[in-house]
């Protein structure tokens, strides 16, 4: 997953991930979900949550493996979420917060399951924007979100993310969030960075995707629009023969 995106970066291509949190999800329900995300411009489905029912995510890859071609790739909250049925784990440290919970000890306590494991491993160094009301993934993690107009904090947390070695930056104001990152604050990352930038939170229409790819995003990932109002699908049909 991680080369393709390299590739795909380096021909200026943008992809949409269409995130899924599996307590939303029934698995009966996947097919014609998949169906409507295959019509759009999608390119990786996100599969994950800030908490998740245990034992709820390995059934929703398995069927989303059943009917979609595209990448299934984890982006848990938390060590339950880990599941060997996807393609690529987004392997996420909170490096925008000070909880060495998740900082590291998650991490520490997903090795059990990762040491033997086929998935791809993907270090993702993942920062957190305010974006106006907390957030559940801000009370789970305890962590305080980097304020708005601390924009070369925000660059050099995402730099430090680099120079640690993680291959992505996740850039996100949170699942459900009322703004999206800013396009000044994506573009001010974004032009210091060597590796492929995903943005996320609170992304609702095609203006503000569109803003998003244009400031900078390599990757932009939606959750709540699809989950709110499926007619969102329609309006990133993908061309047709495409
Ligand atoms: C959450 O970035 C994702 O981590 C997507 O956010 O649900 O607000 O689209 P939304």
């Amino acid at each position: 997953m991680y080369k393709h995106l390299i590739e795909r970066v380096a021909k200026g291509k943008k992809g949409l991930a269409v995130l899924i949190d599996p307590d939303k999800m029934a698995v009966g329900a996947v097919e014609a979900f998949v169906e409507k995300v295959e019509s759009t411009i999608a390119t990786h489905i996100f599969v994950g949550g800030s908490t998740v029912a245990p034992d709820a995510t390995a059934p929703l890859i398995l069927a989303l493996k059943a009917f979609s071609k595209l990448p299934i790739v984890l982006f848990p909250g938390d060590v339950g979420q880990i599941s060997n049925a996807a393609d690529a784990l987004l392997f996420l440290s909170l490096i925008s917060g000070n909880n060495p919970e998740y900082l590291i000890g998650q991490q520490v306590k997903a090795v059990p399951k990762l040491r033997n494991s086929k998935l791809e491993i993907i270090p993702t160094g993942y920062i957190l924007v305010e974006n106006g009301k907390p957030t559940s993934v801000e009370k789970v993690t305890r962590t305080k979100p980097l304020p708005r107009k601390e924009i070369q904090t925000i660059a050099d947390t995402a730099k430090a993310g680099e120079l640690l070695g993680m291959h992505l930056i996740y850039l996100e104001t949170g699942s459900g969030a009322t703004h999206p990152v800013p396009p000044e604050i994506i573009s001010f990352v974004k032009q210091d960075l060597n590796i492929p930038l995903i943005v996320g939170g609170g992304i609702k229409t095609k203006k503000q995707l569109d803003e998003a790819f244009e400031a900078g995003a390599d990757l932009v990932v939606i959750g709540t629009a699809f989950e709110e109002d499926e007619s969102f699908f329609l309006k990133l049909k993908k061309e047709p023969g495409v």
